[in-house]
């Protein structure tokens, strides 16, 4: 599918959104996920086929609450009961305008059109790029893709279990057409979560597939 689709083309009603590809979730970052740079490529080969490319950055504070820094006594990965809900707490990583916050420089999608920053405020986190982890705070997305007249979602990204599952999630329940290309994604699989995320995107009507499947 050239970039150059017009309007009566299927495509021209469809995004790419490519979740998180930034330095703290690459080998060698403060919250790396395992094969995450492998994902690099892809994103960037799968978006040429794509008029329509949104970019998201998680994107906190330095004193954020899902960070384990922040809460004497405890460790990352260890779980806290916060007011929204559950929460993992995790080693700071992208925090606002650090070197660990920005996008991967193998990551080259010129005509990306939009980056949703999110879990930036301090006392709530977003693995969604849709809404924020109590569940009714917009980040505006999903207005920007009614707004373009877009129905259909394609995600890809880190980590699957967490900013991309939650994502497809939110996607599917708010009238997306929502599909995950799962060889563009990678995982954290912190205890049990990569399982649960495939039986969250089942019940919400996420569609798996394969970045074969939408490239020429
Ligand atoms: C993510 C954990 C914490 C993600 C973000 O991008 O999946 N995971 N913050
Ligand atoms: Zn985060």
């Amino acid at each position: 599918m050239p970039a150059t689709a017009s309007a009566a083309d299927p495509r021209a009603r469809a995004v790419l959104v490519a979740v998180d590809l930034q330095v703290d979730f690459l080998p060698g970052g403060r919250l790396a996920v395992p094969g995450g740079h492998e994902v690099v490529p892809l994103a960037n080969a799968v978006a040429q086929g794509f008029r329509n490319v949104v970019l998201t950055q998680d994107w906190h504070p330095a004193d954020h609450v899902s960070f384990a820094s922040s809460h004497a006594g405890r460790a990352p990965f260890d779980e806290i009961d916060l007011p929204y809900g559950r929460q993992i707490l995790w080693p700071d990583h992208c925090v606002q305008d650090t070197d660990g916050a920005r996008l991967s420089a193998v990551l080259d999608i010129p005509h990306a059109q939009l980056i949703i920053r999110k879990g930036h405020h301090r006392a709530i986190d977003s693995y969604s790029t849709f809404y924020e982890a109590d569940r009714t705070t917009p980040t505006g997305l999903s207005g920007y893709l009614r707004d373009r007249h877009i129905d259909t979602v394609y995600l890809i990204g880190l980590a699957t279990d967490f900013c991309v599952s939650w994502s497809a999630v939110d996607a599917a329940r708010h009238g997306f057409t929502t599909y995950v290309l799962e060889d563009a994604c990678r995982a954290l699989d912190v205890d049990g979560s990569l399982a649960k995320a495939h039986a969250d995107m089942a019940a919400a009507g996420v569609r798996r597939i394969r970045t074969a499947d939408v490239m020429d």
